[in-house]
């Protein structure tokens, strides 16, 4: 099964990044939208991997403390868009203890550097981006969560299959 670690988002966040569509849509943007409930952070991708169990064993010694997270511009990396946040020294330590400890325990996982980004839209119809308007949103991150992807026939379906709670 496929696998990645993720920070799901609370209404307000959701919200926003769905008024971020909405006005790609109006500047007559198609593309493969991400979909409402598929909307997340990623903080390390394994990939193909058949042990869940033991990817939450090995995460357990993860210690985090709630931090902030808030929405923050815009970007893209070719054609994909995404919503940026606010730098976080937490995030990104979060991110690390994880990546370590998987590393640790030889569970496979992109490696490359992590960008915190929130994909928006894959394989717009256009090549450059509109200006947007990133609505002011933040929520409090408590969780982290191990996710399951599948192609389902109406796209990518995300199950949650754990979560590691703050201390
Ligand atoms: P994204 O965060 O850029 O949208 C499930 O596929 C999640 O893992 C998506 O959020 C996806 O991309 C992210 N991801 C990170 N690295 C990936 C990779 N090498 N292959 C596929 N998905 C990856």
């Amino acid at each position: 099964m496929r696998l990645f670690i993720a920070i799901k988002f609370n209404s307000e966040i959701k919200t926003a990044l769905l008024s971020m569509q909405e006005q790609l849509k109006r500047a007559n943007i198609c593309g493969n939208y991400t979909k409402p409930e598929n909307l997340h952070l990623t903080l390390a991708f394994i990939g193909e991997y058949g042990d869940p169990d033991y990817v939450m064993e090995t995460l357990e010694p993860v210690r985090f403390r709630p931090f902030e997270l808030a929405l923050d511009g815009v970007g893209s990396f070719g054609r994909l868009w995404w919503a940026g946040l606010s730098a976080s020294v937490e995030l990104h330590n979060t991110a690390a203890q994880i990546r370590h400890f998987l590393a640790d325990a030889n569970i496979p996982f992109d490696r490359k550097k992590f960008s915190p980004h929130i994909t928006l839209i894959r394989e717009p119809s256009k090549p450059a981006m509109p200006a947007i308007e990133v609505p002011a949103a933040s929520m409090t991150a408590e969780e982290i969560s191990l996710m399951r992807s599948e192609r389902g026939r109406n796209g990518m379906i995300y199950t949650g299959l754990g979560t590691i709670r703050h201390i």
